[in-house]
């Protein structure tokens, strides 16, 4: 069995995940308060803007359970850093010094630059023992993805694509179902984790998806399409239902269509630099995982770009004939080749 600060961890780690669907750029955090070994409560992150994970674990502690002339001297895990600034809600150094907690253990650092670290110290400086890196590599792992967005300022990416036996993702031209039932809602499970999901012209043209959850439980992201010229025939899907799409377009017309109020046009040159003022974009909009779905063009503008933190192939065990080739991971300045290997995960269907 793992000893007892790791197993008190990763229960946070657990609870976080619960909070993964409705977070957005904020971080997925789980908080367990323990004393004499026992949790007495446990909180996690539940919505972007609302309580905090510790928040919630002090919340959960039953009245019959303030002993000790209300001192609690207890334990406080938590999977990430607690927070040191006023930002949507108050610092959770302050609640955790208010209420005699005698011990932090602690998964991974926030890397949002006014914490990092600062978190750590507020609490020692306060006499609150306080134990960091605990099970660090899963914890930094939950942490991953606002950390890039605190770090680099954009969403943390997703590549997504379905490919072939040999390396196809598609037939040319028409639509090619790769994908099986059971791909198909892990798929729509990974749309409910992310915020927005991208998608370029052609797929939108030949797949004519809808782009939303409908199997698995949980939110359907925002689309965002590019459409250089607003050329996309508007009888498609992702224009005729009430959830929000984004156009990334240069034009400055609008489409003619009924559901015109549920599409925000985002006008940019599509020139060199339209992924870096697209996530630019996205970042000021608190997008915090982006998922790109394809088609090849817009994967390789990525790759490209270097502007991916993750990909996931699905792989069929099935040939295609030809066909458009799945894009290939290449050296990026600021990825090593060992780093882009790391990335990408296969996910096997037959
Ligand atoms: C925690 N516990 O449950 C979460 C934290 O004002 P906000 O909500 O945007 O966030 C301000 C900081 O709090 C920022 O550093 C973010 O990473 C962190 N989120 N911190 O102690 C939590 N969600
Ligand atoms: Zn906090």
């Amino acid at each position: 069995m793992l000893p007892k600060n790791e197993l008190f961890i990763r229960r946070t780690y657990d609870l976080s995940r619960l909070g993964v669907q409705n977070v957005r750029s904020n971080p997925t955090v789980g908080s367990i308060i323990v004393k004499n070994n026992l949790i007495l409560s446990e909180g996690y992150y539940k919505k972007y803007g609302g309580k905090h994970a510790e928040v919630n674990a002090f919340e959960n502690i039953h009245r019959s359970q303030l002993t000790d002339n209300d001192k609690l001297n207890v334990t406080l895990y938590v999977s990430l850093e607690p927070c040191c600034i006023v930002g949507k809600t108050p610092a959770c150094t302050d609640l955790i010094k208010q209420n005699s907690v005698t011990n932090v253990v602690i998964g991974s650092i926030d890397k949002t630059p006014k914490v990092d670290g600062n978190g750590v110290t507020i609490l020692k400086n306060a006499g609150i023992k306080t134990l960091t890196n605990i099970e660090q590599i899963d914890g930094d792992q939950i942490a991953k993805t606002r950390n890039v967005f605190a770090i680099k300022q954009r969403p943390y990416i997703t590549l997504k694509w379905a490919e072939s036996a040999n390396g196809f993702i598609t037939s040319f031209g028409e639509q090619t179902i790769i994908s099986n039932a059971f791909s198909k809602r892990l798929v729509h499970k990974w749309r409910s984790e992310h915020d927005a999901i991208l998608i370029g012209t052609e797929t939108a043209r030949i797949d004519n998806p809808q782009l939303n959850n409908r199997h698995y439980f949980g939110p359907s992201p925002i689309r965002i399409v590019f459409d250089r010229t607003l050329k996309l025939p508007t009888s498609l899907h992702i224009f005729n239902d009430n959830h929000p799409t984004w156009v990334i377009t240069e034009s400055n017309k609008e489409y003619d269509i009924q559901h015109n109020e549920a599409i925000t046009y985002i006008r940019f040159k599509f020139d060199v630099a339209l992924l870096q003022n697209l996530t630019d974009y996205l970042y000021q909009k608190d997008i915090g995982r982006l998922f790109v779905e394809g088609g090849a063009k817009t994967h390789d503008a990525f790759i490209e770009a270097g502007l991916f933190d993750e990909v996931r192939i699905i792989k069929s065990n099935h040939m295609l004939k030809g066909g458009i080739k799945a894009p290939e991971i290449h050296h990026s300045p600021d990825l090593t080749i060992k780093m882009a290997n790391d990335k990408v995960s296969f996910f096997y269907i037959s």
